[in-house]
């Protein structure tokens, strides 16, 4: 699979049986990212405007042929493919996912794994959690403390890790081949423990604290009126935009818990100047709208149920109190020229557990399985929300809980296959019964592919060929 195929001039018609994938006669409905893809008894014919339209045409014509493509080992020729007329494009221009490489390390290896199965759910957005309080995980020259002393250890204590600029590039580039764009988080002002233990300097008294392995969140803030952090932050901006060719840059903001709100919205601002000077869009978690820094500011939604009203509204006073609070500085956010990310995390942290007896992951946003990561509609979330807003949606994986790749899917699958058909398909094709049944026939892929899915009790999976 890492071999590019050699690329020869088409005659102008081929002897059957042929595969062709054109930019001719794709119609401008099918956008960027859209594509037609059409198999008879003569040829296989893929259209669309462009390479990313070419690519998901391709992922839908594998997932039209027999899951034993997937493994590396010779399959059976000739390949059976059903006949079918497809035109397809997708609902939104952001399906994202995102690994926290913080909590625990994830070399780059595996997080090239996950981009593969990302490819092939079409999603196209990979946002790369690259710092917090438990480790510094990319390298910035002029800065070697941040790996060396920042990036080593992780949650629990082990020897965490980093990666090079090098690594970094090599692994945006591995994803760029498959239409993907990685977006870089350093989370700011807060989360920000494993820098502060780095360098004592930038620190309001001049004192490192200690490297931190546990899973608490909110008690590091950088010095704000240290001229250094200025100069550190200004560094970092600069050397993680210029690895990361897409055009977002994504700067945390969330769960800082002892900066006064406008200290830090000044900060939010000032970190905007740095994020725009690279030529880049600033995206920040939803604590960010409560003062948002621009027009244009891109918001990611996380914190569950803001303003829900019906039967699932919490009823807590307080909580209703913060979810209506909530909800007005979002939509005083909207009206400011924000735009959104859908991440809310009772439907789509996939660190949350999907049944309460499940070892892995947490539970503090409930436990969603996987009909409740599928079944909602923005505009049941958030009725005031303008649709031409949302940029799309994206499953966070925080890592507290994950210490490996098998760990990460056991907790992404299945329900990363939902929220990859609730960011492609609109709302009125979607339908809960139909997709359960469609994800049973993927297990045999999965398995193939070697994903450790966790066989979700909704889901009538089929047999697969290594199943017992
Ligand atoms: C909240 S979501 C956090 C993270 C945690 C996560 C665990 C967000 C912006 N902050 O720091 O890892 O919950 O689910």
């Amino acid at each position: 699979p890492a071999e590019r195929p050699p690329v020869l001039e088409a005659p102008a018609e081929p002897a059957p049986p042929f595969v062709r994938l054109t930019r001719v006669g794709a119609g401008p409905e099918l956008g960027e990212e859209g594509y037609r893809l059409s198999v008879t008894r003569d040829s296989v014919v893929i259209r669309a405007s462009g390479g990313a339209g070419l690519f998901y045409g391709v992922q839908t014509l594998r997932q039209l042929l027999p899951p034993a493509v997937e493994y590396t080992a010779a399959f059976p020729a000739p390949l059976p493919v059903v006949g079918v007329r497809i035109s397809d494009a997708p609902r939104y221009s952001w399906r994202g996912a995102m690994l926290d490489v913080s909590r625990h390390f994830l070399p780059a290896e595996d997080v090239k794994r996950y981009v593969d199965y990302m490819a092939l759910h079409k999603l196209n957005r990979l946002h790369l959690h690259l710092s917090d309080d438990q480790g510094w995980r990319i390298e910035v020259p002029g800065w070697p403390d941040l790996t060396a002393i920042g990036g080593s250890t992780q949650v629990g204590g082990g020897p965490g890790g980093f990666y090079t600029l090098a690594e970094y590039q090599d692994l945006v580039r591995y994803a760029a081949d498959r239409f993907i764009t990685v977006v870089p988080e350093i989370d700011m002002p807060g989360h920000i423990n494993a820098a502060l233990a780095s360098y004592p300097s930038l620190n309001c008294d001049g004192v490192a604290p200690p490297l931190y392995t546990g899973t608490e969140v909110g008690f590091s803030a950088l010095c704000l009126d240290n001229e250094l952090t200025w100069r550190f932050l200004d560094d970092v901006i600069r050397e993680v935009a210029a690895a990361s060719p897409g055009p977002w840059f994504h700067v945390g903001g969330d769960e800082v818990r002892f900066i006064p709100q406008p200290e830090y919205a000044d900060f939010m601002r000032r970190v905007h100047g740095l994020v725009t000077s690279q030529g880049k869009t600033m995206v920040a978690w939803d604590e960010v709208a409560a003062d948002l820094p621009a027009p244009g500011t891109v918001v990611q939604l996380w914190r569950p149920a803001p303003g829900r009203t019906g039967p699932s509204a919490p009823t807590d006073t307080a909580a209703a109190r913060a979810s209506r609070e909530q909800r007005e500085e979002i939509l005083a956010a909207q009206a400011a020229g924000a735009r959104f990310i859908l991440s809310p995390a009772d439907r789509f942290y996939l660190d949350m557990k999907e049944e309460p007896s499940q070892p892995l992951g947490l539970r503090w946003a409930g436990v969603p399985d996987l009909q409740a990561t599928y079944d909602w509609e923005p505009s049941t979330l958030m009725p005031d929300l303008d649709p031409d807003r949302i940029l799309g949606v994206e499953a966070p994986l925080w890592t507290e809980t994950v210490g490996t790749l098998d760990e990460a899917e056991q907790l992404a699958f299945p329900r990363l296959a939902a929220v990859a058909e609730f960011g492609w398909s609109p709302g009125d094709v979607r339908n809960w019964r139909e997709f359960r049944m469609r994800l049973g026939a993927q297990s045999a892929r999965w398995t193939a592919l070697g994903i450790n899915f966790r066989r979700s009790p909704l889901v009538p999976w089929e047999a697969g060929p290594r199943d017992p």
